[in-house]
């Protein structure tokens, strides 16, 4: 953590044993991608301090309508959210970014006078989480806030909570979307398990539409998402040593309708080596790194998804142009 933390706020630094960062565990996993037919890499390297500030602009592209949407959405019933959940709630937010939306919820709580026994933000990004983490403590004097910076793909173990307090997952952003599906129910499994018995998640997720308004928003016309994509290259280059030269790689997104997902794809323009922590990579011309699906979903591939990991849909709420769900699950 490099922000000062507060008295209520017990770092919990998932990835101090690779403690330059998340790349340095990440190297096998990055030679693995790249030497794999198709080449992919995890889109979880977008998000270094340049990464994080990059999606924070696309949020506010005129294409990008997801961030709206889902603010929309939490605006509208995060009273209702507070209701529900009831009090005495652990809040664990998987994926914290910029902190926008947890806000909401907890002035929603407030206002209900229903007191948040703990705050517990995850984010891979450590600067963002630093931010975040002094920011709400600061904001709300009498909330323990309790920073995990890790990488939740993986299994992890969050810090000690009131046994008593009722434990609410918040997953926002439709980041569950960059899951593959089966991946995605191992993952709720695991935030089921988390949650324990009674407890709740508040998932964000989007929603199944035409392609033409799904590619706009993974290709505007600002290129500032091809900036975010060719980032992750920037990246390697810095922390592993690569030599990506970024003017020839081309940023590549679409709906592929038949798997209900946005890919995103690095495109080498030509035929070339690239050297990656030492090894070398070949690439054809044309040849792409596949580095992100967003999976849309539908009502029922929702519930499938749900209800195979061990929840129900409580609530699920829409904004009025109907792009985007969050939903309130119960523990089933
Ligand atoms: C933050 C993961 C939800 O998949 O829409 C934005 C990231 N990628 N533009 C998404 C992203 C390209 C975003 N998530």
């Amino acid at each position: 953590m490099t922000a000062p933390l507060t008295r209520r706020m017990h770092a919990h630094d998932e990835s101090t044993s690779a403690s330059s960062d998340v790349v340095s565990g990440l190297c096998a996993e990055v030679l693995q991608g790249l030497t794999r037919v198709p080449k992919t890499l995890p889109p979880k390297l977008f998000y270094d301090a340049a990464g994080a500030a990059l999606f924070e602009r696309i949020s506010e592209l005129p294409e990008y309508y997801l961030t709206r949407a889902e603010l929309e959405v939490v605006r509208a019933h995060a009273g209702d959210i507070a209701t529900l959940a009831g009090e005495q709630c652990a809040l664990i937010e998987y994926g914290s970014g910029a902190g926008i939306k947890v806000g909401l919820l907890l002035d929603a709580f407030a206002s209900r006078n229903h007191p948040v026994a703990a705050y517990v933000p995850i984010d891979i990004s450590r600067e963002q989480l630093a931010a975040v983490a002094s920011r709400i403590a600061a904001e709300y004097p009498t909330l323990p806030v309790h920073p995990v910076c890790a990488d939740y793909t993986a299994p992890l173990r969050l810090p000690d909570l009131p046994q008593r307090a009722r434990r609410v997952a918040f997953f926002p952003g439709s980041t569950i979307g960059n899951f593959h599906p089966t991946e995605a129910a191992a993952f709720l499994r695991r935030v089921r398990r988390t949650v324990a018995n009674d407890g709740v998640l508040v998932l964000g997720v989007d929603r199944r539409k035409d392609a033409a308004t799904l590619d706009a928003a993974y290709d505007d016309a600002a290129g500032v998402t091809a900036e975010f994509n060719r980032n992750m290259l920037r990246r390697l280059n810095r922390e592993l040593h690569a030599d990506f030269d970024l003017g020839r790689f081309r940023h590549l997104a679409y709906f592929n309708d038949t798997a209900s997902r946005v890919e995103m794809h690095l495109v080498s323009s030509e035929a070339q080596v690239v050297h990656v922590a030492g090894e070398r990579v070949a690439f054809d011309e044309g040849e792409s790194i596949w580095t992100e699906s967003s999976y849309k979903y539908d009502r029922e591939t929702l519930d499938a998804l749900v209800t195979s990991a061990g929840f129900r849909i409580t609530r699920l709420w829409t904004d009025p142009g109907e792009r985007f769900w969050v939903a309130y699950l119960d523990a089933t």
